[in-house]
């Protein structure tokens, strides 16, 4: 398997993230990504950098705006810049936004006011951005794209972003749950650039892909399945109910796969089953895994009971769909194990 690595992941990083009243230190680290590294390292696996030429450059730009609104991209790629202008002091300082337009307030207009603007384009206050956000968000965007490229041309059957930050969570026009762009949803598109007529996105991180869901949900050629904790009671709350089957043109290519707190893999996995029933009857093309390992046992901000050897029968279930697949790197902060558990569902998928 080719798998696409961000160099530059490590630009970011954020300090602290807000839970209940207090800032606490950031679960989304650096040093997942590098546990993911290094037991890549002992597989057989291709590994790249993600691509950083000029020409690929601009066909990021574009890939990025297929996705993402001109405002919101303005204002990520020159947030940072923005934030230290008002004061010295702030670059010592993560960006958090403290206020939201609620509904009925205008969200057509682009405040002046950096912390108005801020709020504008977010929804929560868990996810700072830092000097090197948008350069490492950018970069893992990058090997999104790439890896769906890969797998158009045919270079392989199967290739992993090992994006970071992760991305299932950022919108057309927003940051949130430590993502600023939708990495899953640029790779689908990128499948559909390339001729695929019908892509599936099949996401198995514990928390819902609001942003995935929300960019396609309009579309019928975009599939998107999520399989994640009961947003009554886990993040992200305000989306990823069973109820939510897609609208207009996409009536139907939504499917949510809402499950409990404390659900172990007997029972999740019937729920893949399930998922990918559903990317079998759209009759995709090509898959886009959204792969967040955050349904481990021992992951400290969710609450399903996979173990590490269940990620290798995830991924013997994913490769029976027999699809074309990109997988994309997306939560798991049982920081030691994360690499183990991500690895065994490539190795489980096999080529
Ligand atoms: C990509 C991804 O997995 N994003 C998840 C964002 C979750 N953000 C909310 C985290 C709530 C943290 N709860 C801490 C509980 C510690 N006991
Ligand atoms: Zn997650």
């Amino acid at each position: 398997m080719i798998v696409f690595h961000n160099p530059l992941h490590h630009l970011h990083q954020g300090r602290q993230e807000m839970f209940r009243g207090r800032l606490v230190p950031c679960h989304e680290t650096a040093q997942r990504l590098d546990h993911v590294l290094a037991e890549l390292r002992h597989g057989s696996f291709e590994l790249r950098h993600s691509p950083d030429d000029d020409a690929f450059a601009l066909d990021l730009n574009a890939a990025l705006a297929q996705v993402h609104t001109p405002r919101y991209l303005d204002f990520i790629e020159h947030a940072w810049a923005e934030w230290v202008a008002l004061d010295p002091a702030h670059a010592e300082l993560d960006a958090l936004p403290s206020v939201w337009p609620a509904p009925g307030m205008r969200r057509d207009l682009l405040p002046e006011n950096f912390s108005a603007r801020i709020g504008l384009f977010s929804f929560d206050a868990g996810t700072p951005l830092t000097a090197g956000s948008w350069v490492a968000a950018r970069a893992g965007a990058a090997c999104a794209i790439a890896a769906a490229r890969a797998v158009s041309l045919g270079e392989a059957r199967s290739a992993f972003a090992l994006s970071r930050p992760p991305g299932h969570h950022a919108g057309a026009d927003f940051f949130g749950g430590y993502c600023f762009l939708n990495n899953a949803a640029l790779a689908a598109q990128a499948l559909r650039n390339s001729g695929a007529q019908r892509v599936a996105v099949l996401d198995v991180d514990y928390h819902h892909g609001n942003g995935t869901q929300a960019i396609f949900y309009g579309r019928s050629d975009v599939l998107t399945v999520s399989i994640h904790g009961d947003p009554r009671t886990e993040y992200p709350f305000y989306l990823g109910h069973a109820d939510e089957r897609g609208s207009g043109a996409g009536a139907g290519f939504n499917l949510n796969l809402p499950l409990p707190r404390g659900t172990g893999f007997a029972r999740w996995r019937e729920a893949l089953h399930t998922a990918l029933d559903a990317v079998r009857t759209f009759g995709a093309d090509a898959l886009v895994v959204a792969l967040g390992v955050d349904t481990f046992e021992g992951d400290p901000i969710s609450g399903f009971r996979l173990r590490s050897d269940d990620y290798l029968t995830l991924g013997q279930y994913i490769a029976a769909a027999t699809l074309p697949t990109v997988f994309v790197f997306e939560g798991g902060y049982a920081v030691e194990a994360v690499g183990v558990n991500t690895v065994n569902v490539l190795e489980g998928f096999g080529a």
